[in-house]
């Protein structure tokens, strides 16, 4: 029998931390121990991995004695705090926040479009789970940009509230209910009113006038596809609980025809093509929620420029967004690297 290897989820009852047990569980990932880390809040907690019941523990720089792969997604601050614990202590950090994706120490990984990359892991022992608008959109541009090099990218997104975890579900959840009952909607979580709404802002403003979150799209494209690639991006938030949606325009160096595209998407690993306009066939947030694939239709020609193209990319941001793309990182470190 092949080796196994303890696994820890750091943040794993959050809204990705749950995802990650169960996508674990689904690829019958190799896990000899599981180990489940969150704050002191819900310590004692008890969640359930391959039938078992296991006691959630308080995320100490001493849980990570005995294990090889550390999965985080407890926000920031966490991971900046307890990654090098982990990595120290000889478990590879596959982790899920901004904090360390734009390190050049860090390798930042799709395993579709880059998996080379996590080669660089031996550095610090951690591995960066790309912004989950990121990931889906560079699975859809990956097998255009072999064909006909990318080099602008204009994209604005629709992003769904589990984005920003449990309490952003609850809060968009708790204001539908208010306000069709006539009551005032109370925001908590985001700046303004989410229900029936739609946000221009997604994490906090920069200085150059652009989000945090419009900016990891800029940087991070650029680190995983190559820096020849310019992106301008608009992020909103929209009232849907599960998967973004994205309309993305490129311009190539070379001429992609639609037909051309659909061939390329057609065969893409990780791309669902869903797009037959004349049966009313697109893709929705509601048909990738619960997927891994990214669902890529609407694909026409963009007249105003020499060579150009319009498209409209749908995936679930917890599954393929966060929870999946990391457990498929797993997969490729445990293959190649750590046996
Ligand atoms: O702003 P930050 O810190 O960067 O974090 C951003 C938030 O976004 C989510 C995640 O929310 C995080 O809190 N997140 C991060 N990356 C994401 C991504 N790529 C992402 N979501 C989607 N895509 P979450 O609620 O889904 O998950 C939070 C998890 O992190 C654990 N955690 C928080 N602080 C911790 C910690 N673990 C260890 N040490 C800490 N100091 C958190 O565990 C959860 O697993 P928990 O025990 O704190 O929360 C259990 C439940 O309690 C609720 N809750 C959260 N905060 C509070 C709270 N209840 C009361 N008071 C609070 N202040 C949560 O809803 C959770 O279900
Ligand atoms: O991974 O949607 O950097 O609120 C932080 C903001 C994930 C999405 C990240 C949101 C994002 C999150």
């Amino acid at each position: 029998m092949s080796r196994l290897w303890n696994v820890a989820v750091v943040g794993a009852t959050g809204a990705v931390g749950t995802q990650m047990l169960e996508c674990l569980e689904e690829r019958d990932f190799p896990v000899g121990k599981i180990k489940l880390l969150a704050s002191s809040r819900s310590a004692g907690e008890v969640l359930e991995f391959r039938g078992k019941a296991v006691q959630v523990e308080e995320l100490t720089h001493d849980s990570f004695e005995g294990i090889d792969i550390a999965l985080f997604s407890a926000g920031g601050a966490r991971s900046e705090e307890f990654c090098p614990s982990a990595a120290k202590a000889g478990a590879v950090c596959i982790d899920n926040s901004s904090a360390w994706r734009m390190d050049k120490d860090v390798p930042l990984v799709v395993p579709e479009v880059n998996p080379e990359a996590i080669a660089g892991y031996k550095k610090k022992g951690i591995i960066a789970n790309p912004n989950c608008s990121t990931i889906q959109m560079v699975v859809a541009l990956k097998p255009l940009h072999d064909f006909g090099a990318i080099k602008r990218i204009v994209v604005s997104t629709y992003q769904a509230v589990s984005g920003t975890g449990n309490k952003a579900i609850d809060e968009l959840r708790v204001q539908v209910g208010e306000l069709l009952n006539g009551r005032p909607a109370v925001a908590k979580v985001y700046p303004h009113q989410i229900a029936f709404n739609c946000l221009p802002q997604i994490d906090a403003f920069c200085d150059n006038g652009y989000t945090k979150e419009e900016m990891k799209m800029v940087n991070e494209t650029a680190k995983i596809m190559g820096s020849d690639i310019k992106v301008s991006a608009t992020c909103v938030r929209v009232p849907v609980f599960f998967g973004h949606s994205e309309s993305v325009n490129i311009e190539t160096d070379k001429k992609i025809t639609v037909q051309k595209a659909r061939e390329l998407l057609e065969d893409a690993p990780g791309v669902e093509l869903v797009d037959d306009p004349a049966e009313g066939e697109y893709p929705m947030a509601i048909n990738a929620a619960g997927e891994d694939v990214t669902l890529v239709g609407r694909i026409r020609e963009d007249a105003s420029v020499k060579n150009g193209l319009n498209l409209w990319v749908v995936a679930d941001n917890v599954r393929k967004g966060a929870a999946t793309n990391a457990v498929q990182i797993a997969e490729i470190l445990v293959e190649k690297y750590l046996k």
